[in-house]
């Protein structure tokens, strides 16, 4: 399993090499900008670049594990689909071709003709990114046999942010409340049976801008959480610091109503606002929140947090549905909380449709430690009153 993760780390890092191409290379670039005018000459030109960028990253994710793993082939899902259709309709399956010509000829085609951008692409789809062997992940012992897992793969999350660019230089010990560094690449193991997270990669392919070469480079995380074996390139954050203060991380669309409850019973100064569900995730595994929690129901889905539910567990933490942690806590009580189930990832939602079937239901919390859960759920609890399960 250890071969595994390192095979991860290394298709998250070609990812975001893709990912960072899409932005550097203009004739990347303009396509990634483009505005949809409407009209057809826009539409048979590629309508909206951005997903065939989401959908090749994650079939190149796919196809780089399936053949190190062929036992995984058909276990690896995603938020997309590997068929990209144009504006005009017309659909083409995305792949990785068994040569760079291919792949050119094939994204040349959907790209409608632009070879250079063909080129460019499948250039990017078939050269090994150069990663830093890490020892830490060559001394794990795991045992995990990979028949038994699935992977959920988020090629890209925060588009927005991806798409709109921009990054603020001053925000070091603090969440980025928008711009690249809000971007992640999400990769996340888990078991087939049971449906619990056991390894997950976090990729952020924008976080050090050089101004003399104009080139971003990223960082990337990981964490294991397996048979007994917790392991992680993080450190669980030291929770017995004195200057350690409960802060929390909501998105900006987060229900007002639902903000200010927390911002009354956390104080204000302690609520951060950031984009992107992996990134707010990434933000408690580091330290720089104490939990992330989402009230929404269908405000994230399973590729959204697998990944970095995976690396939660392996520094002590984990991901939970708000709603169920709420009815445990008015039920039975604090102590509940210490068995709330971790969600799952295995399960479509039956009642639901499409896309739906795999959203977080009930919102979640994404947390570091027992105790920041229980403060969370405990402060909600008691501002929403004893009969009120609808949070
Ligand atoms: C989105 C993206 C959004 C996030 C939403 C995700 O994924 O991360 O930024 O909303 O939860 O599903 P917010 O930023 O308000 O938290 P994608 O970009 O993959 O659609
Ligand atoms: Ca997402
Ligand atoms: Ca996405």
């Amino acid at each position: 399993t250890a071969t595994l993760l390192h095979c991860l780390v290394q298709a998250s890092e070609k990812a975001a090499a893709i990912a960072r191409l899409c932005r550097s290379e203009n004739a990347l670039f303009e396509l990634l900008v483009q505005e949809k005018t409407g009209g057809d000459k826009n539409k048979k030109f590629v309508s909206d670049f951005k997903t065939l960028a989401d959908v090749l990253i994650q079939e190149v994710i796919k196809h780089d594990v399936g053949v190190k793993f062929p036992v995984l082939v058909g276990h690896i899902h995603g938020e997309e689909n590997s068929k990209f259709t144009n504006g005009l309709g017309e659909s083409e399956t995305v792949r990785v071709c068994a040569s760079v010509a291919d792949t050119a000829v094939l994204l040349t085609r959907i790209l409608d003709g632009n070879a250079r951008a063909g080129q460019l692409l499948a250039h990017a789809v078939h050269v090994e990114p150069e990663i830093m062997v890490d020892h830490r992940i060559r001394g794990l012992r795991l045992d995990e046999p990979p028949n038994n897992l699935a992977i959920w793969v988020d090629p890209i999350d925060s588009t927005n942010q991806y798409i709109q660019g921009g990054y603020n230089m001053s925000e070091h010990t603090r969440p980025h409340s928008q711009g690249l560094p809000c971007v992640t690449v999400l990769i996340g193991v888990y078991e087939r049976i049971g449906g619990l997270p056991v390894m997950g990669v976090v990729n952020q392919p924008f976080v050090h801008y050089d101004g003399e070469n104009g080139r971003w480079s990223g960082n990337v995380f990981w964490g294991v959480c397996c048979n007994g074996e917790q392991a992680s390139s993080l450190s669980p954050p030291d929770s017995t610091s004195p200057a350690d203060t409960f802060s929390l991380v909501l998105s900006s669309s987060e229900d007002r109503a639902f903000r200010s409850t927390l911002e009354e019973a956390f104080g204000p100064d302690n609520i951060y606002l950031a984009a992107g569900a992996g990134y707010k995730e990434l933000c408690v595994a580091k330290g720089l929140a104490s939990v992330f929690v989402s009230s929404e129901d269908g405000g994230t889905y399973m590729w959204d947090s697998c990944g970095p539910h995976a690396l939660l567990r392996a520094l002590g933490g984990g991901i939970v549905r708000l709603k169920s942690c709420l009815e445990d806590y008015r039920h039975k009580g604090p102590s509940a909380l210490a068995s709330t189930p971790q969600i799952r990832y295995h399960k479509p939602l039956l009642s639901r449709e499409g896309a739906q079937q795999w959203a977080n239901e009930g919102g979640l919390v994404a947390y570091s430690s027992d105790k920041s859960l229980c403060a969370v759920i405990e402060a909600l609890a008691q501002a929403c009153g004893p009969d009120d399960t609808t949070t």
